[in-house]
């Protein structure tokens, strides 16, 4: 199997909610060497998006959508094993994380705090269904320089709106730079809330998060 044919694979084995296939095709990902984060991006959440998709037009039901995000995580934790050591060392800079309240969906959000502790951040992850205060007193605690929202609902990316608020009432918005990500958020929603940045998948936030710390830095 070429690695074209793994994604495809990797794909419609969460579409079918198989777990024993999923495992197995992340084990197969990695024997043949495959980046694990390309595998995640390109080919599991590929099939997340599908089942969505089907669940929206009323295709498939949210068992079938739990089923699917349970083989989902069962992947993404084998392929995780092949990711590098995270940095013992935490120089890369501090991120706080979380999912807004009043959403559950988390699977992409931990990615996102994996790669980031791969890359040397010391991450705070909070969750998810996280009430704003709690992403500010965090902040505040931890002296942060990056705080990341992840959304996946329009009732709930309203919420990144107000964590700049908050941010602003606690004197700490320039002190602290976001970003805000999840299926739902785009480019456009960051730039209307004045979010610092946005990102589409794991890779991307990880390189606007070095990005970011690095002019925080100076
Ligand atoms: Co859920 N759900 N769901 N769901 N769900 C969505 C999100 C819909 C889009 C499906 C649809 O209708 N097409 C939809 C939201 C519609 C909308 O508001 N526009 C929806 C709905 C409606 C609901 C419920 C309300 C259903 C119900 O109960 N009737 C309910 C929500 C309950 C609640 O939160 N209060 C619900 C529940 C569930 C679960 C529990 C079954 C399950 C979540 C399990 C879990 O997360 N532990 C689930 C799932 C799995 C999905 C879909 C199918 C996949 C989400 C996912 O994990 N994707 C999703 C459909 C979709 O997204 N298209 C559907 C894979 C990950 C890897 O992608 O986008 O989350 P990601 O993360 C990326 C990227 O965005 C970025 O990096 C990540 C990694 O590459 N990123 C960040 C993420 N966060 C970031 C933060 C940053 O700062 C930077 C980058």
């Amino acid at each position: 199997m070429n690695e074209q044919e793994l994604m495809e694979a990797a794909a419609a084995a969460i579409v079918a909610a198989d777990e024993e296939k999923a495992v197995e095709l992340a084990r197969q990902a990695l024997e043949l060497g495959l980046d694990p984060v390309k595998v995640i991006n390109l080919g599991y959440s590929e099939g997340m998006k599908q089942v969505g998709d089907l669940f929206e037009r009323g295709q498939v039901f949210l068992p079938e959508v739990i089923i699917a995000s349970e083989a989902m995580v069962a992947a993404v934790d084998i392929l995780e094993e092949g990711l590098p050591e995270a940095e013992r060392e935490k120089t890369a800079g501090i991120a706080v994380l979380g999912t807004i309240e009043g959403d559950v969906h988390d699977i992409g959000k931990g990615i996102v705090a994996t790669l980031l502790r791969v890359y040397g951040f010391e991450v705070h992850d909070l969750g998810r269904d996280v009430p704003i205060d709690v992403f500010v007193a965090k902040v505040k605690e931890t002296g942060a320089h990056i705080v990341g929202s992840s959304a996946l609902m329009t009732t709930t990316m309203v919420g990144q709106r107000a964590l700049e608020q908050k941010l602003k009432d606690a004197g700490l918005r320039d002190k602290v730079k976001t970003m805000v990500g999840g299926a739902v958020v785009t480019q456009h929603w960051a730039d209307k809330i004045g979010a610092d940045g946005y990102a589409e998948d794991a890779q991307e936030a990880v390189q606007k998060a070095i990005e970011i710390a690095e002019t925080m830095r100076g």
